[in-house]
């Protein structure tokens, strides 16, 4: 036998970044299972880090650096070294940069733990114009989250789902769209008693361990929880001390849901009255270890931002903050009386200009909104943006509609991919980076907060197999051609590591056993007699000032959702357990198991259509029109169809996936930049379409 080794790093299938154990022998992974040292993980993997073999050792991923060689999207590629790519790329950059300078290059990643390299290479070319995939997930949740904690986001909130004793999920649909680790609390609650409700528009996995499902009417969530508050605050079922101690504005709110009773909402969703009062005295019961989740899916409608406040305020309602079985605020390192990681960028001088978008008209809450970035690369206002950097991000698959984004996109000098795969943001780009797969590089150190807060590492396991490199060699290396050296100076990934390190007492052999390095013993909870937050008042403010001062109103009256015409639906997406957003389709495991998607129909609905289980069906929108596969079931809305999002790839190299299925954001035409007015969140499921037998 030859060299055998075990190397502890984190999963990249999918963004949730579970920590992984990996078997190497001779330099060829044999073997990925979940970390078993990872308390709530003890080995478990998903479907889709089982099939990081078959990624890794597939050859339809792009093997070395492409520059384009005909249009925009032809398909046309060159081979070159990566001395031409880069040479290439800091050409054309530091023509940008002169004309119109730093703030005309921006960058978009997925977010997350790494996210400091990409900030700090952007602060070193002297931009502001950080972006995410934010506004296409969860950003009007985060906005919701900041108008009320002060704070933005679902990282700052810890759901204790191990140890609640009832769950509320809406469209949150936890157990496909899944992190091995919450599935495993949400099982292991179920198995202590918890109870689980579950409100969806479709029955999914999710629904069939629930002790209570609504199959409530698309996008009306908003009035179930209006009337929920309104049954709360009516019978005094919430916790009186907790809120009286923390909140102010319960008066506001109270006077607010008068209005809304069960009876009203019945008629908005769908859910009898009887239900609704039910459920309210039933969540009242178990609290404080009751946790209503905000989820990401329910930001995707006009009014998402508003709803998701009403979820963080039912939370609220039930004393649940900073507490067992409830939302544990998110603790970092100074929490833990460590110091932080050093910032790459710690000794850069700050960027002078603003990002792009906070100066735009009709603006948002907040600022780094994507669809901004858009109308920026668009308009050229409030100033040009000629460059764009899609790192770990795959927009033309992941906003709607991808042939209005090529167009918004064709206004820029350089459009640059890097990534693993050939995404449909890379098939149309400028020039193709191959980054080295997760299993094949080092990543900077991430913080990874909670309860018990930690540095966490991405180690590499096996040599690149292709000519790629990993992300941090590639921004030092665009820096230092960018002129930019003196701030990247690494060498190596160890360079990196103890210059993020420096201070900490935490040393690179520190992750040798386990992966990560946990900064504190215990879990770390506050006082809750003595809670603070980051608002003006201090307190959770249910009447936010910050909103008053955007001129936005912290609730909004009730608007009943459009509903469809005749032969018309509302579309809905999501996920499948097996699938990570549009980039796996081609993986030859994956792609075994679910090669394409198929659209969910209510069966009412589709007999009235003449359409029967498996027919082949067109589905519609705007003068675009594609055919799937009718799954026909009385487990939908009548007024929504259902299709896991990220099938019909375009690209000829991925053979597997190559026209498979039908892409949802091919669907979504005009919806660009339809947004949440106040969270800025892409109004996604505000799309409606046609459907018939083909
Ligand atoms: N219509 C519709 N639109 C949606 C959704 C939907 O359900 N329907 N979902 C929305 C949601 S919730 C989200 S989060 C977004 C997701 O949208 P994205 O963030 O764009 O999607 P991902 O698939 O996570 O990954 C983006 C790219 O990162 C690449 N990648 C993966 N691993 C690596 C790596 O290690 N290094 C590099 N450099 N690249 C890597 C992938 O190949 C992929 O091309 O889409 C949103 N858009
Ligand atoms: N396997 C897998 N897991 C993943 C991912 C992945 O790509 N693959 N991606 C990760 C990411 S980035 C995200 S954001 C999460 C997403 O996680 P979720 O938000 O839990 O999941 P989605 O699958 O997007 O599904 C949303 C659900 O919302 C429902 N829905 C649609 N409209 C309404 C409505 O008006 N009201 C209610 N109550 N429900 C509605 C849909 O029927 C669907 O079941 O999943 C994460 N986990
Ligand atoms: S959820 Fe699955 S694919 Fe995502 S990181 Fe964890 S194991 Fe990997
Ligand atoms: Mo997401």
């Amino acid at each position: 036998m030859g060299e055998t080794k075990s190397v502890y790093s984190m999963c990249g299938m999918c963004a949730v970044r579970c920590s992984i154990k990996v078997e190497v022998e001779d330099g060829v992974v044999k073997w990925i299972e979940g970390n078993p040292h990872e308390p709530g993980l003890e080995g478990s993997l998903c479907a889709k880090g089982s099939a990081g073999l078959a990624f890794e050792y597939d050859t339809e991923r792009p093997q070395y650096p492409m520059i384009r060689d005909g249009e925009r999207g032809s398909g046309k590629w060159k081979k070159v070294t990566w001395d031409e790519a880069l040479d290439y790329i800091t050409g054309k950059l530091k023509g940008i940069t002169e004309k119109y300078g730093g703030k005309a290059i921006a960058l978009s990643d997925r977010s997350g733990p790494f996210t400091d390299l990409t900030t700090s290479f952007l602060k070193a070319v002297g931009s502001p114009n950080y972006f995410s995939h934010d506004d296409t997930c969860g950003k009007n949740v985060d906005m919701a989250c900041k108008s009320l904690f002060g704070f933005g986001g679902r990282g700052e909130f810890i759901y204790d789902l191990t140890n609640a004793k009832h769950i509320v999920l809406y469209g949150r649909n936890i157990l496909e769209s899944l992190q091995v680790k919450e599935v495993n609390n949400v099982l292991d609650a179920l198995d202590k008693g918890a109870k689980l409700t579950y409100i969806d528009i479709r029955a999914n996995v999710t629904a069939s361990k629930a002790d209570r499902f609504f199959m409530i009417r698309p996008g009306t969530d908003y009035a179930l929880n209006l009337a929920l508050i309104n049954v709360i605050l009516k019978e005094r079922l919430y916790d009186i001390d907790f809120v009286n101690k923390n909140v102010t504005g319960l008066a506001d709110l109270e006077s607010f849901v008068v209005q809304y009773t069960p009876e009203w909402a019945e008629k908005e969703t769908g859910i009898p009255a009887q239900e609704i009062i039910n459920l309210a005295r039933d969540i009242s019961n178990d609290k404080p270890k009751v946790i209503f989740h905000p989820g990401w899916m329910l930001a995707r409608y006009f009014d998402s931002f508003y709803l998701s406040r009403s979820i963080y305020i039912l939370n609220v309602l039930m004393g649940n903050i900073e507490t067992k079985g409830g939302l544990i605020i998110a603790k970092g390192p100074g929490d833990a009386g460590k110091k932080p990681l050093k910032s790459l960028g710690a000794n850069m001088p700050a960027v002078k200009d603003k990002i792009v978008d906070a100066a735009m008209p009709g603006r948002t809450f907040g600022t780094g909104h994507l669809v901004n970035l858009y109308k920026a690369i668009k308009t050229g206002e409030p100033y040009p943006i000629k460059a764009f950097f899609a790192y770990r991000f795959d927009p033309i698959a992941s906003l709607p509609d991808p042939e209005a984004q090529k167009k918004v996109l064709d206004n820029l000098d350089l459009l640059i991919s890097i990534d693993v795969n050939y995404s449909q943001t890379g098939w149309y780009s400028d020039v193709i980076l191959p980054e080295s797969t997760y299993l094949e590089r080092s990543n900077i150190i991430g913080t990874a907060k909670g309860p018990k807060p930690s540095f966490i590492m991405r180690r590499q396991a096996i040599p690149p197999r292709y000519d790629s490199k990993p992300a941090w060699e590639i921004f030092t290396l665009l820096a230092q051609r960018m002129g930019a050296g003196e701030y990247f100076p690494y060498k190596s990934i160890e360079d990196i590591w103890n210059y993020q390190l420096e201070g900490t007492g935490v040393k690179i052999e520190d992750f040798n056993t386990k992966g990560s390095v946990s900064l504190a013993k215990d879990p770390i909870l506050k006082d809750r007699n003595d809670l603070k937050f980051n608002t003006p008042s201090g307190k959770i403010e249910f009447i936010s000032q910050e909103l008053a001062k955007e001129g936005f109103e912290s609730f909004k009256t009730y608007a009943t959702p459009k509903r469809p015409e005749k032969g018309a639906f509302r579309l809905t997406f999501g996920r499948s357990a097996i699938h990570a957003h549009a980039q796996s389709q081609n993986n030859i495991y994956l792609n075994e198991l679910m090669p394409e998607n198929v659209l969910w129909i209510n069966e009412d609905e589709a007999k009235g259509l003449g359409i029967k289980d498996r027919d082949m069906v067109e589905v519609s929108s705007n003068g675009y029109s594609g055919k799937m596969k009718a799954k026909v079931t009385p487990f939908i809305h009548p007024e929504a169809i259902f299709m896991v999002h990220g099938f019909g790839s375009e690209i000829p190299l991925k053979t597997r996936s190559y026209k498979k299925g039908l892409s949802d954001t091919k669907l979504e035409i005009g919806l660009l930049e339809t947004v949440d007015p106040v969270g800025g969140g892409v109004a996604y499921l505000e799309c409606f379409v046609g459907v018939k037998k083909a």
